[in-house]
């Protein structure tokens, strides 16, 4: 008899400026200030998912990308300095974390078994992607968890949106099937920005908030209309519009990471909880989470 269910989800996006202006110890560079709502929100998401009691964090992260098939963390303890490459002036965080390894081969066993191309990396000295431990940090600051790290598969890139999304269904058939027999609490996350054009060039003081704002109008529009179908429990119609999302929205939905989410928990239907939505450096990020109703 098993108890394993996936307890939460959540949108929980991955500027490292988010971890910058928060200060905490693990950080080399600090900040006066900056991003609050979207650091407040994410305050209350963590909340809401310690409420839960879980007892795996499982994050899927487009800075983990691997162009042959999906790739799963094997090892039991990284611990070691994550430097963003783009912003190494905000993100230099000394990170030790602990790895479900045998839920991790549990569902890379399944995935395998779907047909899927997948790998465990055994190789001790990785250097743990800045999306994984952005997001991780900002859930959950104890860092208490162990964690399930799943990579990017580029086949976005590589194919087309709807053959990234074939995958992902796949991907989240082996993770539900895997946690459901593991017996585990599981909180899935996945580590993404909604819109996610840029800008090219970067304030003299990073958190002078008076120079932050969405890119364009049009991106606005996208996150808008994703956001308030989450929040209608419409997930089925966000995974139908995801190929024009991403394209339109250059989105970060190219990783999978939120069509891994919302299958895995079976396309909620739900309202999803909305604790924040706020750009970074133009960028569109929402903080959201998705409770099934008997969980909360
Ligand atoms: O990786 C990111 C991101 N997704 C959004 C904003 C800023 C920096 O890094
Ligand atoms: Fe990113």
């Amino acid at each position: 008899m098993s108890t394993g269910r996936i307890v939460a989800g959540a949108l929980a996006p991955h500027p490292p400026h988010l971890v910058y202006a928060d200060n905490p110890p693990q950080n080399e560079p600090t900040s006066e200030c900056g991003w609050e709502m979207l650091r407040w929100g994410y305050e209350r998401l963590a909340k809401d998912i310690a409420a839960l009691e879980p007892d795996v964090l499982i994050v899927l992260s487009p800075h983990w990308q691997t162009y042959i098939g999906t790739h799963f963390l094997g090892v039991p303890h990284f611990a070691s300095k994550s430097v963003d490459p783009v912003f190494p002036n905000l993100f230099r965080y000394h990170y030790d974390l602990k790895v479900d390894v045998p839920l991790a081969e549990a569902i890379e066993e399944r995935a395998r078994a779907a047909g899927l191309v997948t790998k465990m990396m055994r190789n001790p000295d990785f250097r743990v992607d800045y999306g994984t431990i952005v997001s991780c940090h900002l859930t959950r600051p104890q860092w208490d968890l162990p964690i399930v790290s799943i990579s990017s598969c580029r086949a976005t890139s590589y194919y087309n949106v709807d053959v990234m999304q074939e995958q992902q269904m796949a991907l989240a058939r082996a993770t539900r099937e895997a946690v459901v027999a593991s017996g585990r609490r599981a909180v899935l996350l996945a580590s993404e920005s909604l819109s996610h054009r840029h800008f090219v060039t970067e304030s003299a003081v990073p958190e002078d908030m008076s120079n932050e704002h969405i890119t364009n109008h049009h991106q606005y529009l996208w996150d808008m209309k994703l956001v308030e179908m989450l929040r209608r429990g419409e997930s089925r119609r966000v995974v139908d519009l995801m190929p024009e999302f991403t394209e339109q929205a250059v989105s970060e939905s190219d990783s999978g990471a939120l069509t891994w989410l919302l299958a895995a928990m079976d396309y909620p239907d739900y309202p999803a909880e909305l604790y924040a939505y706020g750009s970074v450096i133009g960028t569109g990020n929402a903080v959201m989470s998705f409770i099934p109703p008997e969980e909360a």
